[in-house]
């Protein structure tokens, strides 16, 4: 049986009416792929937040009394809480309370297997817990009162402080893991440069169809689904297409955290290391989310350093978005951004060679 979980959202942007409902749905079905059964939608709007406790008082008391009478096990909030409204949160609501990074954490890591997302996961993890545990047992802490004298006190610091040590032991550990490992890949990237042939990569959000278009332009056989995160590490293209090595890599979510976005350094490299990057989107999704989706994406690009000049934009499903892509998504388009834009199907081969040759077009003109 799934675990029972309330979402909760404070809004702090009041006069938007149009983009809270698409940010919540998509992170219901986080919560959902999280492996947690969403009971009810908790929302409050208020300009600022509750220092203490994020929501009102009042509200999180209410909540309180829910979770004991609906058997919730976790609440799952949108947004990103203090270590300190965690530890508040939790200990009033007595049960688990997730915020938005953990979630999509915890997403993420049922799709890793493989050592690099593995690790990169891991570091995301201890550096989201290690301030929480600080937090947590300072707290307590405060509360214990010496039964026997000074010596319980000293017992109970001399274990928070050997706890935070381990913790920071395996920080550095990760990380230097991590750069080891970033050093190949940086390696391998400069090898592949040297071949002069051009380097292309798909990003965009989780269930674009990146894989699928990986798959369609390259004859691999890469796993595609409409779980979110299919794809963590990064998987490069050699022999069917012997002019371009295509790149697939992680998918993104709307409002991706950027500290958990700087966790996936070496799927950024790829990205970074590439010549042309095709921003591949979901032409079937609706209007007011593909908007948010290619803003998300192109903030995420910016963040990281890559150019306009080398984006094109790719529309996929076509297929399945019928009318809407000729009435409403084309136009949109060409009036919203400054892109080169194709429209194509992963599943259906629909334009495939239009895409390659914008891309051999853009790389040719880049250089
Ligand atoms: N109808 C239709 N479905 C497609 C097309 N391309 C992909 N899909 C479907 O969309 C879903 C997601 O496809 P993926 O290729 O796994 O998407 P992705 O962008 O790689 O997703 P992540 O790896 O999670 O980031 C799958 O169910 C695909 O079968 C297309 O052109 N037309
Ligand atoms: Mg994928």
């Amino acid at each position: 049986m799934a675990t029972r979980a309330f979402v909760v959202m404070l809004r702090t942007k009041v006069h938007d009416h149009i983009e809270w409902p698409v940010e919540l749905a998509e992170f219901r079905q986080l919560v959902g792929a999280a492996g947690f059964e969403v009971v009810d939608n908790i929302i409050q709007t208020r300009i600022h937040r509750h220092s203490a406790y994020l929501l009102g008082k009042g509200r999180v008391e209410d909540l309180a009394q829910r979770v004991v009478t609906e058997q919730i096990e976790v609440v799952a909030i949108y947004n990103v809480l203090t270590s300190m409204q965690k530890y508040k949160l939790q200990k009033l609501l007595r049960c688990d309370v997730l915020d938005r990074y953990e979630v999509v954490l915890q997403v993420f890591e049922k799709e890793a297997r493989d050592r690099v997302s593995q690790l990169q996961l891991e570091l995301a993890r201890l550096q989201k817990s290690y301030p929480f545990i600080k937090v947590a047992v300072g707290e307590r802490l405060k509360r214990e009162k010496p039964s026997r004298g000074e010596a319980s006190r000293g017992g109970g610091e001399y274990a928070y402080h050997s706890k935070l040590q381990l913790v920071r032991k395996r920080i550095a550990k990760v990380k230097s893991e991590l750069s080891k490992l970033r050093r190949e890949n940086k390696s391998r990237l400069r090898a592949r440069r040297k071949l002069g042939i051009p380097m292309v990569c798909l990003v965009g959000c989780y269930n674009a169809g990146k894989t699928s278009l990986f798959n369609a332009l390259t004859g691999a056989e890469k796993e595609v689904s409409e779980r979110p995160f299919t794809t963590l590490a990064s998987k490069v293209s050699h022999a069917s297409n012997p002019g371009v090595f295509f790149v697939d890599t992680i998918g993104f979510a709307l409002g991706l955290d950027p500290s958990l976005i700087s966790a996936f350094q070496l799927n950024l490299d790829d990205m970074r290391a590439s010549d042309v990057i095709v921003l591949v989107v979901d032409a079937a999704d609706d209007i007011i989310l593909l908007r948010m989706k290619i803003h998300s994406v192109l903030n995420i690009l910016d963040a990281t350093g890559i150019e306009r000049r080398r984006i094109i934009l790719a529309l996929n499903k076509a297929d399945l978005a019928g009318t809407q892509l000729a009435e409403q998504v084309i136009p949109f388009i060409e009036k919203q951004f400054d892109l080169e834009w194709v429209a194509v199907s992963a599943a259906t081969g629909y334009n495939l060679s239009e895409l390659e040759l914008l891309i051999r077009r853009r790389y040719a003109s880049l250089a």
